[in-house]
């Protein structure tokens, strides 16, 4: 299987975010992730420079491979390429994307973060391979952006071809996440929630389980 095709059997998406977890603790925290069988993992340092980034993802890319986790690198194409990473994952702000497919190749996966009905189409036309959209609730791990809500979940899938990869982000956790399905998501991310998790693998488990992942 491609790069693109494990992406298409992703609905559950995880983040080891260094202002959760500690830096000692990174590779742990991503093995109990892997454990619980995630198909796609990103790395999200915002406190961090590019040094620091390069160093852990060089760690993390082969530990991803292992467990035939896709590893994505959030900000930096570049390191993304260095790395062996599978992909990287960038916001509203970070440029066009065509340079970036340039860089990394057809075969990588680029994901780009939404935050409205039209940035998700802009996202496809642009040819992002996923996009991420929210925040649907207020969310400590964006502080100050505006959450936008449960109600363009259903529509916002529906303006792009059926299986593109739509994955709702921002605040969801095990109380808000019945209420996101409910909504029509069939993929989420959820990065502060599940790294807080007493049972991290567990939890991975019962997530994907919920969401009709395969295992
Ligand atoms: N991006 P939590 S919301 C990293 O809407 C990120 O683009 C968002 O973290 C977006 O699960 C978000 O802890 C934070 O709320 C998600």
């Amino acid at each position: 299987m491609n790069r693109k095709e494990r992406l298409s059997s992703c609905r559950l998406y995880g983040i080891v975010d260094t202002g959760y977890t500690a830096e000692h603790q990174l590779l742990s925290v991503t093995e109990k992730l892997l454990e619980g069988g995630l198909g796609i993992l990103q790395l999200r340092a915002k406190n961090h420079g590019p040094e620091f980034i390069e160093q852990m993802g060089k760690q993390l890319a082969p530990l991803c491979r292992r467990h035939g986790c896709l590893f994505i690198i959030n900000d930096y194409p570049e390191i993304a390429l260095r790395t062996g990473a599978d992909g990287v994952h960038l916001g509203q702000n970070d440029g066009a994307l065509a340079p970036v497919r340039a860089m990394l190749g057809e075969d990588a996966i680029i994901g780009r973060s939404t935050h409205s009905p039209e940035q998700a189409l802009g996202a496809f036309r642009e040819q992002a391979d996923y996009i991420g959209f929210g925040p649907l609730f207020p969310t400590g791990t964006k502080p100050g952006r505006p959450a936008i809500g449960l109600n363009d979940i259903a529509s916002v899938q529906q303006q792009l071809p059926e299986g593109f990869p739509v994955f709702c982000i921002g605040g969801i956790t095990g109380e808000t996440l019945p209420f996101v399905l409910k909504a029509g998501a069939g993929r989420i991310v959820i990065v502060s929630w599940l790294l807080a998790q007493p049972d991290i693998t567990g939890t991975v488990k019962a997530l994907r389980k919920k969401l009709g992942e395969a295992s």
